[in-house]
């Protein structure tokens, strides 16, 4: 706690210095002197000798790159890029003595020669985003003294005019509230126990925001990894700006003016999130403090005789001998294959954590052999891990050369080289020791990275990563340490295991980690308060590119109660990752530890979350497919509409389920804000219309809950665990608009194996209308090569009023028409 003190200091320290500092007295790039055209953009030479590259890789995405006082170097790296090749997009240039213009067919990017300023504009010349002042960097120190790494830098600096009611959102994991707008962050990935909001820099850092101004929408991407600021308007009534201790001037512009579509852009260039295994919808328990396995068999006996659904079981750091990764404690658990094959015949998957702290241990005197490994209960005496990664140099070294060794669970350790690719492909390969037991994911902790001896990082100030023969430090590299320890994780899985979709979960990050992982926002409180920012938290995490999202499930520290736990599982029942967790002495909180009363409606919420698998695994599709969240934020489905532009109290899952949780004590009654359409009240049918504010009944056993009209909701049947049975019966809520249709394209595939990468997935369109007397529905053929065999398809009209009877039909894969009166 002392040291997440003086950490705070520290870092609020040098934010508060970088906001005093005004960065318009930093040196600005040369006016534009002369440029040269190529097939896809121009490169401007300036006065002062820096160059700039405007590369069109898009009618709709510009890159922009700058190096001060010197050409464009030849080195061009980013690992949080995905894809680098476009196909070469219509552009035309104009040019003449003041200015220099790029049109594209949905965007210009106009350049004033002197003073240098960007200008982006739309296709019928409005400026959708200007510089508001000509980029700069610091090439006089004046900044040094705040920067973590002063031989690092020099700071480069962006200014962009604050629009009078423009909104912020998106820059990945932030303890704050949805917009952005008036904030300012550092981006610097930390263990941050127990922060709350306001707290920042916290685990993740992803570079990219979404500035919305009148409806219309654009994206930054600042790739540049090195510490970073993003300044929204809060020292400056004009300006927002952002910038880094180090790198290129390297940004990326999305033109909207839809964010879906400038989602859809951010993840073809970062790389959009693989489907899990679907079992990672379902329900996950997890405590700091489950062991021996005997105490394993006792959470999953007591869920199964409860009657509540899980699929997974998490194991904390304590299922290692003395903390050694790839082992595993021969008193604790003797015999992990027999365990997770007991479990699996429950239904229930393992997963363990792997923390990236290797223990420094040489082998003792009279080891048998560095190499050969010794049972992986033996590592008293040698240490296979630590041996193969020193033999093989995979390990970091500072600049003298020795070797890094921070402090962290096992004590004295050393880190990975991740961005060695041979080191990554070792990485991945010793997670044998867990897939050989039947272990089904992982979860990748502490990589921010966390070093007991000093979270500033300044223990590894001098810390080199080969970094693509580029051996640069700390500074740049930090930020990039989660991301390349969760892809050497991911590549792993997926090379032991090529039938299976590997599933991978981390606490830090840099921009493009949706690759590889998915997240939790790591060690919250069991507070209100804390609970309070899951939604915000939630929906920026999507808007930045991550759709895969969750929180410890009654929050990680201190001591919860039934209400709070029960709220909690009001909103997290419908995010991707649901898992209650715990740490070491936090008082218990499965779902029955509050009495009957609490898990009574725990277990409602869960049920209802299985039966929702259908609509949830089409909706994380789509996430995969586009790009799209599954938990959004209202103002991602509503651009229009301003009074969605602050709502984070608020969430909607897909286009189609609306939710406005309770995240206060005692409160039984909300005020909730239905945009413009019908909505109809899940609970009760009862039709609402929206573009207003209701006031709802929220008594803790009901979370409002509303349903878009002209959605169809497909669910399943109750489970206890995925695959317990076929998805038989599905049954399609049909809730109406007001002409009378819905529809809905509903998605399926194995659940379990790549296949759907190659068209092994189904993909089905159902149509309702209402007609005289009653409804049609129209079944459309399906797509796609998967074969789900024979099962019944059920229709409900949901609609208050008249009651139509259900019809059921047997589902043979062909277009069909149902009639309902
Ligand atoms: O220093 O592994 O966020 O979920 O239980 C604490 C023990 C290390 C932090 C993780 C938390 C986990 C805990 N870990």
């Amino acid at each position: 706690m002392k040291k997440c003190l003086t950490l705070l200091c520290c870092l609020l320290g040098s934010v508060a210095g970088i906001a005093a500092q005004d960065i318009t007295t930093l040196q600005k790039i040369g006016s534009v002197a002369s440029f040269t055209r190529s097939e896809k953009g121009v490169t401007l030479t300036c006065s002062d000798n820096s160059q700039v590259q405007l590369t069109v890789l898009a009618a709709d995405l510009v890159r922009i790159r700058t190096s001060f006082g010197k050409g464009i170097p030849s080195r061009d790296h980013s690992w949080a890029i995905e894809k680098t090749d476009w196909p070469t997009a219509r552009w035309s240039l104009l040019t003449n003595d003041a200015s220099i213009s790029l049109k594209t067919d949905e965007l210009e990017v106009f350049v004033h020669r002197n003073p240098f300023i960007i200008e982006f504009r739309d296709v019928t010349g409005r400026i959708i985003n200007a510089d508001e002042q000509p980029m700069a960097h610091d090439a006089k120190g004046l900044l040094k003294e705040m920067m973590f790494d002063p031989a690092a830098g020099p700071f480069v600096a962006v200014s962009k005019r604050l629009g009078f009611d423009e909104h912020f959102y998106g820059l990945g994991e932030k303890a704050a509230r949805l917009d952005k707008r008036r904030s300012s962050f550092v981006n610097w990935n930390s263990d941050t126990p127990g922060y709350t909001e306001g707290k920042d820099p916290i685990y993740q850092t992803v570079p990219f925001y979404i500035g919305l101004d009148r409806g219309a929408a654009y994206g930054i991407f600042f790739d540049n990894s090195y510490r970073s600021y993003f300044d929204f308007g809060k020292s400056s009534q004009q300006r927002i700006w952002f910038g880094a201790e180090g790198g290129e001037i390297d940004y990326y512009f999305f033109h909207g003016p839809s964010i879906k579509k400038i989602l859809g852009r951010y993840t073809e260039l970062t790389g959009r999130m693989p489907l899990p295994p679907l079992w990672a919808l379902g329900n996950q328990q997890s405590r700091w403090g489950y062991y021996p396995d005997k105490m394993v068999e006792e959470v999953v006996k007591q869920y199964r005789e409860r009657d509540l659904p899980l699929d997974v079981v998490h194991l904390d750091i304590d299922y290692m001998q003395a903390y050694r990764v790839f082992t595993w404690d021969p008193k604790r658990f003797p015999d992990p294959k027999v365990m997770t094959e007991k479990l699996g015949r429950q239904g229930v998957k393992i997963i363990t954590i792997v923390d990236p702290g290797i223990k420094h241990q040489p082998p003792s005197a009279g080891a048998s052999s560095t190499t050969s490994r010794l049972p992986l209960e033996l590592q008293d005496r040698s240490y296979y891990v630590f041996d193969e990664g020193l033999k093989n140099n995979y390990f970091q070294r500072r600049k003298n050369g020795d070797l890094f060794v921070p402090r962290v669970w096992p004590g004295e350790s050393v880190f990975v080289d991740y961005t060695l690719p041979a080191a990554r492909q070792w990485w991945g390969e010793l997670h044998r020791a867990y897939t050989d037991f039947g272990v089904a994911g992982i979860w990748n902790d502490m990589n921010e990275p966390s070093d007991f001896v000093d979270q500033t990082g300044k223990n590894q100030i001098d810390v080199v990563s080969n970094d693509a023969g580029a051996n640069s430090t700390h500074a740049k590299n930090r930020n990039l340490f989660g991301l390349l320890m969760s892809r050497a994780t991911y590549e792993g899985l997926q090379k032991l295991q090529p039938e299976k979709r590997p599933y991978v979960i981390t606490r830090a990050a840099y921009a493009g980690i949706q690759r590889y992982s998915t997240m939790w926002t790591g060690d919250t409180n069991s507070t209100w308060e804390s609970l309070s920012l899951n939604i915000p938290m939630f929906t920026s995490l999507g808007l930045s590119g991550q759709p895969f999202v969750g929180s410890d499930v009654g929050g990680f520290i201190g001591r919860g109660n039934g209400e709070l736990l029960t709220r909690s599982y009001q909103i997290s029942f419908l995010a991707p990752f649901c898992r209650n967790h715990k740490v070491i002495d936090g008082y218990d909180q499965e779902p029955w530890r509050f009495g009957k009363h609490y898990e009574d409606i725990i277990r409602k919420y869960l049920k209802l979350r299985y039966q929702l698998l259908p609509f949830l695994y089409t909706t994380l599709e789509e996430a995969h497919r586009t790009g799209v969240p599954l938990f959004r934020p209202l103002m991602l489905n509503y651009q229009d509409d301003t009074n969605t532009y602050n709502l984070d109290d608020q969430f909607m899952v897909g286009n189609d389920l609306l939710l406005a949780p309770i995240l206060k004590p005692d409160v039984t009654r909300r005020l909730v804000y239905l945009p413009k359409g019908t909505w109809y009240d899940y609970w009760t049918n009862k039709k609402h219309e929206g573009g207003t504010m209701i006031s709802v009944e929220a008594p803790l056993e009901t979370v409002p809950m509303f349903v878009r009209a002209g959605a169809i909701i497909p669910m399943g049947p109750e489970l206890n665990y995925v695959g317990e049975r076929p998805m038989d019966p599905l049954t399609f809520n049909i809730y109406p608009d007001e002409r009378g249709i819905a529809s809905v394209t509903f998605y399926e595939d194995d659940g379990l194996s790549p296949a759907y990468k190659q068209g092994a997935f189904r993909r089905t369109t159902i149509n309702a209308e209402s007609v005289a007397g009653g409804y049609n529905v129209t079944i459309s053929k399906p797509e796609g090569s998967f074969r789900p065999g024979p099962r019944k398809l059920s229709f409900v009209i949901r609609a208050p009023g008249r009651a139509y009877k259900a019809v059921t039909i047997t589902d043979d894969g062909s277009a069909r028409k149902v009639r309902i009166s």
